[in-house]
């Protein structure tokens, strides 16, 4: 009787050692996403993190992907820090791999295709996830502690950022359709980047396209191109000539039309202009003043003929590029 308790002793020491290995190895899991996606021609973007949220335990890590060669930070900010501009970090910025316990805010730099980040989550709590250059591109970490079971393993995250990297895909090609039969608000009318902003549980995952609708548009002298942007959060410029310093604000030669619309004139080839940002109204938020209007359209009138190319000052080199081809 007295060997079998020892032995029950034992089998009750032998679990104990074991059920700490597992925790010990548990603290140890390598858990892997991504960070976007985009079309074989950079032009369709999905702002995302994929998949959306992940549960871990506390002691696990998670490496980011990034698939893009549109710019994301992987930013986990403090409970009330205000967001920083992305060129200044959270300030600063980790360059490797970082430890994220809530405390202290941890940030990338903005990064392209090939790079990955390391997170080590070394205590239990819910972390929101978020990129500085995209305000409606969030997720969640999940950090439980070694007591309680994780919903998933990593073969489910593979297949939950293929399908929602699917349903992005599909949402912006909505969005293209959509915008080639939209009636245009003017008859030289060229839209600026089409997009949408939609939702998972975990957060928030963007849509956008990078291109100029009708980027070979013939007129004739004398007539004005509008350009619009119907992105809900994703600025595009017009601009003529090479970049400016500053890509926000237009150039001096600029007007407002009486609908708030942007306006310049290009009489020559060698005339320069720059639209500034033209984007959308942020979204509104309870107790907080009403956001100003956004500045959607451009507008240039071409009083002679000639062959005028432009870019989007932020996208070019994503294939964002165009040309008013202005006959006599
Ligand atoms: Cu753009």
């Amino acid at each position: 009787m007295k060997k079998m308790k020892n032995q029950a002793l034992t089998i009750v020491a032998l679990t104990t050692v074991l059920s700490a290995l597992v925790l010990v190895s548990a603290d140890a899991t390598q858990w892997n996403a991504t960070v976007g996606a985009q079309s074989n021609d950079k032009g369709d973007q999905a702002l995302a993190f994929l998949p959306n949220e992940i549960w871990i335990h506390a002691g696990d890590r998670i490496t980011w992907t990034f698939a893009t060669d549109e710019i994301h930070t992987l930013t986990f900010l403090t409970a009330d820090q205000p967001r920083p501009f992305f060129g200044d970090g959270c300030p600063g910025f980790s360059m490797d791999r970082a430890t994220y316990d809530g405390s202290t805010c941890v940030t990338t730099p903005p990064m392209v295709k090939g790079q990955t980040f390391t997170v080590i989550f070394p205590v239990a709590g819910n972390f929101k996830l978020v990129c500085l250059v995209h305000e409606n591109m969030t997720s969640v970490v999940h950090v439980f502690d070694l007591a309680e079971t994780l919903p998933h393993d990593q073969a489910f995250y593979d297949k939950q950022a293929e399908s929602q990297r699917r349903e992005l895909q599909l949402l912006e090609n909505a969005h293209k359709v959509a915008a080639s039969h939209a009636l245009p608000n003017s008859r030289q009318g060229v839209t600026a980047g089409v997009g949408g902003v939609t939702a998972k549980a975990g957060g928030s995952n963007t849509v956008s396209v990078l291109r100029f609708s009708h980027d070979n548009i013939e007129i004739h002298a004398g007539q004005t191109v509008e350009w619009d942007n119907q992105d809900p959060v994703t600025p595009h410029t017009i601009t003529f000539g090479p970049e400016p310093e500053d890509l926000v604000d237009p150039s001096p030669d600029v007007t407002v039309d009486p609908d708030g619309a942007r306006h310049a004139i290009i009489d020559s080839t060698s005339d320069t202009t720059h639209s500034g940002f033209i984007i959308a109204a942020p979204q509104e938020r309870l107790g907080l003043p009403q956001a100003p209007l956004g500045v959607t359209r451009f507008r240039v009138t071409f009083p002679n003929a000639g062959t005028f190319p432009y870019q989007c000052a932020l996208h070019d080199d994503l294939g964002m590029t165009g040309q008013v081809i202005v006959g006599h």
